[in-house]
């Protein structure tokens, strides 16, 4: 494969509609001239400081994307933050990517303010007043974008992907899904994450289709927004296919069948970010006649594998290697490869990111010394398609689609006063893929689950906020006094019922 182009460089038909949003269409010329205004204010605020990493703050919008696109036209590495973070957290990651400059929208500027002590952040509104026409002449191997992802470290560490890294990822998934210019697809996934990212928004983006954006993600609005009739493609995480399905469930009758038949005309439907069920799998298709395409990812490679857009989907697994990507699966005890048998994902190719931000030893501990990045998901190939089997670490879960880290919750909670000891699990849920327990030990007066829900809330993202707590006056623990995690989880589900 050659190298592509970068996705704010296609020759796209100028006057066709890039993106709708609450605040009405935008087309392809006007999100370029909205992005050359801002690249050329970025390049006198903050071309002289290194690194030139830009958060920004926006909600799901053209805004959204005029900014990401500013800064990659200024030759800037692009941070996303998600306005729906509480203020802790977003400071975190102002703070470990050195943020040079902040920028937000009007929507979020309040945010914008409240995490932001030593920059004033830059308005989306003043930054888009054209005064200019200076561009970067950015490069592949330039950095491109910073996204934050859980990990087996307490704390979030920034995944750096190159312009080349994006393109690539962008590109195998153009070709594979058989993305046109005449796709019009629906945004409902948050933009910090590759899923929103990469598959729905740049991939749209890349082939001159439309992309809509729901500003946050409602079933009844979403089932709308497919009886208009103009979206044909849509992906999703699988709590997302659960709650639309309960939303289906619970209208009547007449709807019930002119959504089916709406969703009937779609060209094509994903599932991916976390294990679909098969039974959500198979409700989905008695419900709207569509198989859909499961595929397998992560922030830090892009997709990976996927089920064929044209062949058989088989339920419960996630396909064969994309074109472009290397995939192998490894022994994790011994390092070697193994066939037929369960083995570590590892995998190499252009789309795999450069290096974990400011984490050297991170990055370098990710990676074989041949270049394999070691993805920590096991899977094994049964009749020629692969199969994901679990993960080798109790400590990351996967709740919503979203990844978050057992030790960074335990972490947190054992910052608060009350708190001895604590120990996260992922407790097995139907609708979320997992939901998360806590097991703490407390002196005699122990906060109520409410105030410490209460208390998290301002400090970590709502997803990472457990749903059950038990207070215990030991965990379960082996010979060696580790705390036996699967022993713990037990107990959620008896407890859980
Ligand atoms: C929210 N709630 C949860 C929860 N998240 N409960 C349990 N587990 C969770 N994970 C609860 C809240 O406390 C609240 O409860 C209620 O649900 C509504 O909260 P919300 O924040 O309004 O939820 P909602 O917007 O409906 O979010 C659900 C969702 C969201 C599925 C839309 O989780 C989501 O957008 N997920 C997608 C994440 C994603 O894009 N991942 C991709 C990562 S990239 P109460 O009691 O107050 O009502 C990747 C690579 C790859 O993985 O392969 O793609
Ligand atoms: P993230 O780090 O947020 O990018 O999440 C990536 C992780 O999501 C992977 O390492 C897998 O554990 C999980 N994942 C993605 N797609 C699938 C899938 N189809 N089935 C099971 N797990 C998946």
């Amino acid at each position: 494969m050659t190298s592509p182009s970068f996705v704010f460089q296609r020759e796209i038909d100028p006057n066709s509609t890039a993106i709708v949003d609450e605040s009405g269409s935008c087309s392809y010329a006007e999100l370029h001239r909205i992005s050359d205004s801002i690249a050329h204010n970025l390049m006198q605020a903050y071309l002289p400081k290194q690194p030139r990493t830009v958060c920004f703050l926006a909600t799901s919008s053209h805004k959204y994307v005029a900014l990401q696109w500013g800064i990659w036209k200024s030759g800037g590495i692009a941070v996303p933050l998600s306005p729906r973070h509480p203020v802790r957290a977003l400071q975190y990651v102002m703070n470990d990517c050195q943020a040079a400059v902040l920028l937000t929208d009007e929507e979020t500027h309040s945010i914008a303010n409240t995490i932001s002590d030593q920059h004033s952040p830059l308005l989306f509104k003043d930054l888009a007043i054209k005064s200019g026409k200076d561009r970067a002449g950015v490069m592949p191997d330039d950095p491109a974008m910073i996204l934050y992802t859980s990990g087996t470290t307490s704390k979030p560490k920034g995944v750096l992907s190159s312009h080349r890294n994006i393109s690539y990822q962008i590109n195998t998934l153009v070709n594979a899904w058989e993305w046109s210019k005449d796709d019009y697809i629906l945004n409902i996934l948050p933009l910090h994450h590759v899923h929103g990212i990469i598959n729905v928004m740049s991939c749209a983006l890349w082939s001159g289709a439309t992309c809509e954006f729901l500003p946050r993600f409602d079933p009844k609005q979403v089932w709308e927004k497919f009886g208009e009739g103009r979206v044909n493609v849509f992906m999703a995480v699988p709590t997302i296919y659960y709650k639309l399905i309960q939303a289906w469930e619970e209208m009547d009758e007449d709807k019930q069948q002119t959504c089916s038949q709406v969703a009937r005309k779609f060209r094509l439907m994903v599932s991916g970010s976390a294990a679909l069920p098969v039974s959500v799998l198979e409700k989905w298709k008695s419900i709207t006649g569509y198989t859909l395409l499961e595929r397998y990812g992560m922030t830090e490679i892009g997709m990976a594998l996927s089920n064929p857009y044209r062949g058989e989907r088989r339920p419960g697994f996630v396909g064969n290697p994309l074109p472009g990507v290397e995939l192998r699966l490894v022994d994790p005890e011994t390092g070697v490869e193994v066939e037929g048998q369960p083995g570590e994902i590892q995998v190499r190719g252009m789309g795999v990111f450069e290096r974990y931000w400011n984490k050297p030893e991170q990055t370098r501990l990710a990676f074989t010394k041949k270049g394999w990045f070691r993805t920590g998901d096991i899977a094994q190939l049964i009749d020629g398609a692969y199969k994901i089997l679990g993960r080798d670490s109790v400590d990351i879960l996967k709740s919503g689609g979203y990844k978050i880290s057992a030790l960074e919750i335990e972490d947190v909670l054992r910052g608060h006063p009350l708190i001895k000891d604590c120990a996260v699990v992922g407790i097995p849920d139907e609708e979320w893929g997992e939901v998360i327990g806590a097991s703490l030990i407390v002196p005699d007066q122990s906060p109520t689950p409410d105030d410490l829900r209460k208390w998290l809330m301002e400090r970590i993202p709502v997803y990472k906020v457990p749903r059950y707590f038990i207070f215990q006056k030991d965990f379960p623990r082996n010979a060696m006094g580790k705390v036996t995690k699967n022993e713990l989880r037990k107990l959620f589900e008896i407890n859980k019922g």
